[in-house]
């Protein structure tokens, strides 16, 4: 683990402020020779070459937070922490959660979270925790926004989740998304400056307000908030009622066309345009420019994922890109071949049921679905504070604040403060793990090996392995060394599975493959600790240990060379499925700037990853279908005395969910604003800078108002990931900015995935 803290070197790393993980490369020293001194863009990265945006180079206020955690810490009965020795710790919480398992059952311990935007490395190694442990239900950030997109594009698709191809499309189309400012895919700002330059090309963006990516498009729907299912299906209308279909793509490709087309052929676009708000002509121009385009890419993000009608506006965008065309062809949609995809980790996470059980698809008090193996956010509560007899007692929660990120934070308080037992595997000392009976520090993502399963490309795919560039503050471990220890703790590891796999690693990684093999087939549990079993056997060859958290993706490289062959050799690795999967873990382990795993050069291919037999995308969803229906009889309408639209949370320059705790990153206090409609401000006397009070049905709070043309009027937006309490160097505690969280209700939830409605809280604001 131990790198040299002295040296002045640039070395590489990620950047771990969005999904996208810019590759650094980074000047250490200063203090104790762990601070990152000077940062820039990794040229040879295979994915960003060099690119970064602005926020990257703070990434020093992340790992120097004065908050940081460098001590186990057990919650006395006053609620105070005491620093405890890690042994102590460990001996500690797993002897807390096997207590629970005994008494109630692992599946009444609830996983949360897992990794954030740069780390999925830790939630690997979990897996041998939860698993051991007989967890089943976990949830993390997904399922409070890309659950209902995951679950309509496994309808629609039968697997697999299609992504747009931004670099070659001509035409985006930005539904609820701001790219400039959030990103979502590699090099966004150089791509969308590239279409905005080109007349050829064009930009299509759904959004009340006038965004930075609004700026730049060809098109702006400034929708009405939460009105984008009108919107998207008046957009549908027009290239049916048109006749702008691909006609020869549906009938080849599709089922359930004909299903749908009468609702879109009689629905009057007009009427549909005014219950969003957007001018008839714009919508049918826009539309035709879809029609008319070689290729088209849609993003659509929490603008709408976060908002009523969420899985609904999931379903209907891709109806637009389907009837027109757009799918398996450069700069439509394609579906990448992942390493391991976030949602695979997710269903591993928890672990599947017994044989001859059902497998759990129902949280165990609402009997809500879960998809992709989350429950949704917003029920944490629900499934706590009860007296059901199959609650949650216990929750591991592992690089994630649901305190502060998810819904109602008062009730998500009083929900993690009634479980029997919790421990939070974090940095620093976050809302949530002030609330845990134990909490356990994690080495920051620049001083262990890190990853993250977020990139999905199509056709090219990479995988970016870091290294640890500086020591490990002292006081804390990386999470493949915390869960092991726990699995060991709990008895999870054999000695002699140990010893017998160290012996036959001695004579080669053939025969260590055939004896883990031949101890897995007799011995369920060396499967369920597998990650922590090959870090304790493998990881110390490799590179003398050096690369010893690597170890789990030996066997996953071996495993996409088994299954996968042809696309490992597309990016150029030969041989047997055996040589493929050695090579492939070898170029993991040393390509320090990333390596391309998957290299398609037919967008076809797409075709084989469409999971139905008649390879068919499905045109009709049952479920979702009458809803599309019935929108016309269903307008939105806010509660008396709170005429507003709030956003709370959107992404800006200076914002990182809740990565950087330090507020003072942003430097100019840019973030912390209340955006208004200069409208809106007149009518309620209030100028820049004055303080104003906003209040929902959850709560109330005070900060200063920026009067700007980006609101619509009668919407109002708040920064996301802002109003955390950070302590400061001097012990003195600052909070800066609204903790969004405090405003929303976990109650406001899309009646079909459960995401919450966090884009469209009604709200009043007065002056103060
Ligand atoms: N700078 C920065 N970048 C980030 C993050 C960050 O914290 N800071 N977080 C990362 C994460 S975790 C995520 S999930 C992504 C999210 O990325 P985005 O979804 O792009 O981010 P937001 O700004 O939350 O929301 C997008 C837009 O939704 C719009 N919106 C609000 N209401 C409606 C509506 O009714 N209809 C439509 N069509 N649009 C609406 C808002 O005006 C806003 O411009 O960003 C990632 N990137
Ligand atoms: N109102 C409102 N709420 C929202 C949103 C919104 O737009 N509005 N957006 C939602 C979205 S899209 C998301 S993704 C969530 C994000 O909310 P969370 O899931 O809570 O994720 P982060 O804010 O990224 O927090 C990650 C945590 O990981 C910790 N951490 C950092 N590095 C490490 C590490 O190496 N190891 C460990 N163990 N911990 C580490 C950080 O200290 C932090 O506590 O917020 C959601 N909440
Ligand atoms: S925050 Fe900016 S620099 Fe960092 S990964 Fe995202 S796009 Fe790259
Ligand atoms: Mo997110």
């Amino acid at each position: 683990m131990k790198t040299q803290s002295a040296d002045t070197e640039y070395k590489k790393t990620a950047c771990i402020l969005c999904s996208i993980n810019c590759g650094l490369e980074v000047k250490v020293g200063g203090k104790d020779g762990r601070e990152l001194l000077k940062i820039k863009g990794d040229k040879a990265h295979v994915s960003s070459e060099g690119y970064l945006c602005n926020k990257a180079a703070r990434l020093n206020h992340y790992q120097m937070g004065a908050d940081r955690l460098n001590s186990p810490m057990r919650r006395r009965p006053d609620g105070t922490y005491e620093a405890i020795d890690w042994e102590t710790a460990i001996r500690e919480v797993a002897v807390g959660l096997q207590s629970i398992k005994n008494e109630h059952g692992g599946d009444k311990i609830y996983f949360i979270g897992g990794g954030g935007q740069g780390n999925h490395l830790g939630a690997l190694y979990s897996t041998a925790l939860t698993r051991t442990l007989g967890v089943r239900y976990q949830t993390n950030a997904l399922a409070q926004e890309k659950t209902g997109e995951f679950w309509v594009a496994g309808k629609m698709f039968g697997g697999g989740g299609p992504h747009g191809d931004f670099h070659n499309t001509e035409v985006a189309v930005f539904v609820g998304k701001n790219p400039w400012q959030a990103h979502g895919f590699p090099q966004t700002r150089k791509v969308l400056n590239d279409i905005a330059k080109d007349p050829a090309r064009s930009m299509i963006v759904l959004d009340p307000a006038l965004t930075d990516s609004a700026r730049m498009a060809d098109f702006h729907l400034r929708v009405k908030p939460g009105t984008d299912a009108w919107c998207l299906s008046a957009m549908i209308a027009t290239i049916v009622q048109e006749n702008l279909t691909d006609v020869a793509f549906i009938a080849a490709h599709t089922r359930g066309f004909e299903a749908i087309r009468p609702h879109f052929e009689s629905l009057d676009i007009s009427d549909y345009a005014g219950f969003c708000d957007v001018d008839e002509e714009l919508i049918r121009s826009a539309s035709r420019r879809i029609a008319q385009a070689e290729s088209v890419a849609v993003f659509e993000d929490l603008g709408t994922q976060q908002n009523v009608h969420s899985t609904l506006v999931s379903y209907l965008q891709r109806i637009l890109w389907i009837i027109t065309g757009n799918f398996a062809k450069k700069g439509g949609q394609n579906i990448p071949v992942p390493l391991l995809s976030v949602t695979e980790g997710a269903k591993q996470g928890a672990s599947s049921a017994k044989p001859g059980e059902k497998p759990n698809k129902v949280s165990p008090v609402l009997g809500s679905r879960i998809i992709a193996g989350l429950l949704p956010c917003n029920e944490v509560p629900d499934e706590i504070l009860t007296d059901h007899p199959d609650r949650f007692r216990a929750a591991i929660i592992q690089s994630s604040n649901p305190a502060h990120a998810y819904a109602d934070s008062p009730r998500m308080r009083e929900a993690l403060s009634a479980l029997e037992f919790s421990v939070v595997i974090d940095v620093a000392m976050t809302e949530t793990a002030k609330l845990a009976d134990y909490v356990l520090p994690a080495a920051s993502q620049f001083e262990k090996h890190e990853c993250t399963f977020f990139p999905v490309e199509f056709p090219r795919n990479h995988f970016h392995l870091r290294h640890p560039i500086v020591d490990p503050l002292p006081g804390t471990l990386p999470e493949s060394e915390i869960h092991t220890r726990l699995v060991e703790a709990l008895g999870g590891i054999s000695q002699t599975h140990v010893s017998v796999l160290r012996g036959a690693l001695k004579l080669g990684r053939r025969p260590f493959a055939l004896v883990f093999t031949a101890l897995a087939a007799k011995n369920p549990q060396v499967m369920k600790a597998a990650p922590a079993l090959l870090y304790r056997t493998l990881g110390p060859t490799l590179c003398d240990g050096k690369r010893a958290e690597a170890a789990p993706f030996w066997a996953l490289c071996h495993q996409f060379a088994r299954k996968k062959a042809q696309y490992a050799k597309s990016a150029g690795f030969e041989g047997s499925a055996w040589k493929i999967g050695e090579a492939m873990f070898e170029t993991l382990i040393s390509a320090t700037s990333g390596f391309i795993y998957t290299d398609i050069s037919d967008y076809a291919d797409s075709w084989n990853r469409v999971g139905y037999s008649d390879k068919r995308i499905l045109l009709h969803v049952e479920e979702l279908f009458p809803q599309v229906q019935n929108l016309d009889k269903t307008p939105l309408q806010n509660p008396a005395g709170f005429p507003f639209v709030l956003a709370a949370g959107n992404r800006r320059a200076t914002t990182a969910n809740t990565i950087v705790r330090d507020g003072s990153w942003d430097s100019k206090g840019l973030a912390s604003s209340l955006f208004l409609n200069p409208d809106d401000a007149l009518d309620l006397g209030l100028a820049n800078g004055d303080t104003a009070r906003i209040t929902t049905a959850t709560g109330s709070a005070t900060t200063f108002v920026e009067i700007n043309d980006i609101q619509r009027k009668g919407t109002v937006a708040l920064p996301n990931g802002l109003g955390i309490d950070y302590r400061r160097e001097s012990g003195e505690t600052v909070q800066i900015g609204i903790p969004p969280n405090e405003l929303t209700a976990s109650s406001s939830r899309d009646f079909f995935a459960g995401t919450p409605w966090h884009k469209y809280v009604p709200a009043q604001i007065e002056k103060v």
